[in-house]
């Protein structure tokens, strides 16, 4: 099919990284950076003793010698080590009401924050304020409050865990476990999906275990542009010739092929390697229906092996030992027919049985997953279902083996190690208040979602966010955006600018903080923090540039002072932690026994992995097992013959909500973003075809198309997408996620599952290209 040729859309031939990675970064670099800082920035980048890059939490080599190239990582930390400044003459010289009318990239795009900043009604102006001021105009809010439970405290996954520590310390020391966090819209599935699997809520594969595996699937994530180092490791995998099987929706380039910077050969001779070996494009919400096909067909190969007399395919001493439900399991998959697996899945049962093979054969598989599978009203069901799979054939707690969810921020994952949680268990409530003296409170907080409802409802009444843009990262914005004009108190803790900010409370604060790439001085000296990456090794980060302003506070020090000037009678020494992080990491090792010599240890290049009890096959379940858990049935909305499912996905160019620019080089779109990606046949069945302009609206009969919920005016991109399927990228297509469209066990919005009709765009005047 010859395609029409569209402003900014086109097929892209390339592999992913490559040269076209090289040219992104020099891009970026020239528009945010001196040239002086941007080489000791990158160079110093995931060494043993510079700073973890802020971009992804893939994990590094145990012997990093010469730094991993990779482009996103790059444009992260150009874009927090930038030479541009939102100073507050900056603010002087912009109404709040008119920053609102700015593009989010424009608004980041000023460049970081230098002051402390205060909203003054009467100028809708943002005016600089001391930090003692701030400070005691904050304390005296929060104490106002009739109950601490009025209260919300956000965590962005990018603070590390001293912050983090400090930051729950401080909350549950005035009285209140609301711990909304960017993991409650990213792998909340996971956290609580995998302890009632196998006993932990983290991955057990070590990034070791992918040189010793025979099979690797990808399901529902994206490496080449959200963890593109991962590329270098799937190449190896690939050039050892394990199968790497790909189970997504969209083709993505990252998954196909791969010219390795880190290779001359590849880089000079413009060759690339495969990545996956098969390539399945699954249904939107169809993976339970493929992970219950594989079931299905291993447990064919079983039942035909045992009648030769043979073995059997099932790993039945595991089974035996170390589970339980497998029973219950064996008659849900048997009551499955393939007439439901293909229809929910979109899978021809010939693909689904290959894939099924492939698995069966392996010795030693490892399965990663993302936010195509834990962003569904059945998330946490997809996660189980994933484990129970590998528990067939015994395929977690040995080498070169396991689940591997790929977490998002940087740090997300060492957050919640270190206490960011609305579920605490006793152990960490007990260690609080056996270490430092005060009984933490024990009721329930709010989760991101619970958050927003509160505030919403005029329940809570004051928001403190450690970093991110909760606001645009939420579902819903027309009830988001609203609920949060209802605050008395907002404080914003952030390095840039962003729309979250502007939606202004009673009070509303921007404290600006240091980034991970600056040095972060203290009484004692220089300070390093810490990081746990997606393979749980945690390890040291020590910025090396100079701070982007001399106000500028380091994340733990605010919450240090935010602490005292909040709690008079408090019974942290606060100074002293904020003096030497050392002491910080030592209050972490009284609490959580894991990090028994954390400061020792950490000191080791490459860090240290706190013990995994699941990788050892230690199940810390109620039932001493690791259990084969049911998801009755395989679809997550009530099927729709009419509709199609909407996913949400980010470009190449974005941080989430933070947009580095307009292309999305590997899906061939360029300079913008007002755009959906649709199967041509889809397109062709309502009469559409490439190019046209057209809405995206819910499909919620019950509203009988008055829907409110709608994305207009984009352009329809025919994509190679599986039939059924649409995309477009978040957060535009946050307008259409209601707030309550969420998994109801993990609370994770279903942002990768939206029913939508498509539509020619009521508002004709915006004309085809
Ligand atoms: N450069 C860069 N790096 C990042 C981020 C970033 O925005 N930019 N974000 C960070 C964060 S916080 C996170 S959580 C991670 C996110 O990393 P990913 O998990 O890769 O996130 P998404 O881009 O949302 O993409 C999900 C992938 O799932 C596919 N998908 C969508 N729906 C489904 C489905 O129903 N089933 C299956 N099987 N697949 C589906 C999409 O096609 C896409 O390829 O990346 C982190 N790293
Ligand atoms: N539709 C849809 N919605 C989604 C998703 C999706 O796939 N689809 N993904 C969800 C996911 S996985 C996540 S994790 C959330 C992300 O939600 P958040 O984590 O809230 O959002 P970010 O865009 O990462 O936050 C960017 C802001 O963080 C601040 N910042 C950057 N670096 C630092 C730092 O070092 N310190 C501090 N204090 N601030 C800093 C800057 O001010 C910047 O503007 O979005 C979720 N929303
Ligand atoms: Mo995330």
């Amino acid at each position: 099919m010859t395609r029409k040729k569209l402003e900014g859309i086109e097929d892209y031939q390339g592999a992913a990284a490559g040269w076209g990675a090289l040219k992104a970064v020099a891009d970026a670099v020239r528009g945010q950076m001196s040239p002086a800082k941007e080489t000791h920035g990158l160079l110093t980048m995931n060494q043993p003793h510079g700073f973890d890059c802020p971009g992804c939490a893939w994990p590094d080599p145990k012997h990093t010698s010469s730094f991993e190239f990779c482009e996103n990582g790059a444009k992260a930390v150009t874009w927090e080590a930038t030479a541009k400044r939102t100073t507050p003459e900056f603010f002087a010289s912009h109404t709040v009401s008119e920053l609102w009318t700015w593009q989010d990239y424009d608004l980041e795009n000023e460049g970081r924050l230098t002051h402390p900043m205060v909203y003054d009604r009467a100028t809708d102006r943002y005016l600089p304020i001391s930090w003692q001021d701030a400070m005691s105009q904050i304390g005296a809010a929060l104490r106002a409050l009739p109950d601490p439970n009025m209260a919300e405290f956000y965590t962005s996954g990018r603070a590390s865990n001293e912050a983090a520590f400090l930051y729950q310390l401080f909350v549950r020391e005035y009285g209140t476990n609301n711990f909304p966090d960017c993991s409650n819209m990213c792998h909340e599935a996971t956290s609580v999906g995998l302890p009632e699997s196998i006993g932990v809520g983290k991955g057990t594969v070590t990034l070791e275990d992918f040189d010793h595996s025979d099979c690797i699937f990808c399901i529902g994530h994206n490496p080449g542009t959200n963890h593109p180092r991962m590329l270098t490791t799937l190449r190896e995998a690939s050039k050892r010739g394990v199968p790497i099987i790909a189970i997504n929706p969209l083709r993505e380039r990252g998954l196909e092929r791969f010219t390795s910077p880190q290779s001359p050969v590849e880089m000079l001779t413009l060759d690339s390697t495969p990545i996956a070996s098969s390539y399945y494009l699954v249904k939107v919400g169809g993976d339970i229906a493929v992970l219950k096909g594989m079931m299905k067909t291993l447990l064919a190969l079983d039942a035909s092996s045992l009648a030769k007399g043979g073995p059997g395919l099932l790993d039945r001493e595991f089974i035996a030992a170390h589970t339980t439900g497998i029973e219950a399991l064996l008659a849900d998959i048997e009551a499955t027919s393939w007439d439901a697996i293909e229809a929910a899945s979109g899978l021809p049962r010939f693909d689904i049985e290959a894939i099924g093979n492939v698995y069966a054969k392996a010795n030693r598989v490892i399965i990663n997953y993302g936010m195509g599978i834990t962003q569904h009203r059945h998330g946490t069901g997809n996660v189980q279902q994933i484990a129970n799979l590998l528990m067939l054939r015994g395929n977690i707690g040995r080498e070169g083996a396991g689940i591997s969810p790929l977490r998002g921020h940087s740090n997300v994952q060492g957050d919640r190690t270190v206490g960011i949680t609305e579920i605490p268990n006793d152990a960490l409530l007990d260690g609080i208040s056996r270490v430092f003296g005060f009984e933490p409170p024990r009721a329930k907080g709010h989760n991101a979602v619970e958050a927003v409802e509160a505030i919403r409802d005029g329940r809570s009444k004051a928001l403190i966010c450690l970093g991110g843009n909760l606001a645009v990262a939420m579902s819903d914005p027309q009830a988001t955006f609203e609920a949060m004009r209802g605050l008395d108190l907002a404080v914003h803790i952030a390095t840039k600018l962003n729309r979250s900010h502007l939606l202004l409370a009673r009070q509303s604060f921007i404290l600006p903080c240091l980034g991970r790439t600056e040095i972060d001085m203290q009484a004692t000296g220089p300070q390093a923090v810490t990081v746990e990456d997606s393979m749980s090794m945690v390890h040291a980060s020590r910025g090396g540039l100079k701070p982007a302003s001399e106000h500028l506070k380091s994340e733990p020090a605010i919450i240090a002072e935010m602490a005292m000037a909040t709690l008079p009678n408090t019974k942290v020494r606060w100074s002293e932690m904020i003096a030497d992080y050392n002491k910080i990491r030592d209050a972490i090792e009284a609490i959580f026994p894991a990090f028994k010599d954390f400061n020792a240890r950490v000191l080791h290049p490459g860090g240290f992995r706190p013990r995994n009890a699941a990788s050892e096959r230690e199940w810390l379940t109620p039932t001493k097992k690791a259990n084969f858990l049911i998801y009755p049935g395989l679809e997550e909305d009530p099927p729709n013959e009419n509709a199609l499912t909407l996913t949400t996905i980010r470009s190449h160019d974005q941080y989430n909500t933070t947009l580095y620019g307009l292309n999305d080089r590997y899906r061939g779109i360029k300079g913008r973003r007002d755009v959906v990606f649709v199967n041509a046949q889809d397109l062709a069945k309502r009469g559409l075809s490439h190019g046209d302009i057209v809405d995206v609206s819910v499909d919620d009969p019950a509203e009988q198309g008055l829907s409110e919920r709608i994305l207009r005016g984009v352009t329809a991109v025919a994509y190679k997408i599986a039939e059924g399927s649409v995309a477009a990228y978040y957060p535009e297509a946050n307008v259409l996620v209601a707030l309550d469209h969420y998994d109801a066990k993990s609370g994770t919005p279903s942002y990768k599952s939206i029913p939508v009709q498509i539509k020619p765009a009521a508002d004709a005047t915006s004309k085809p290209n």
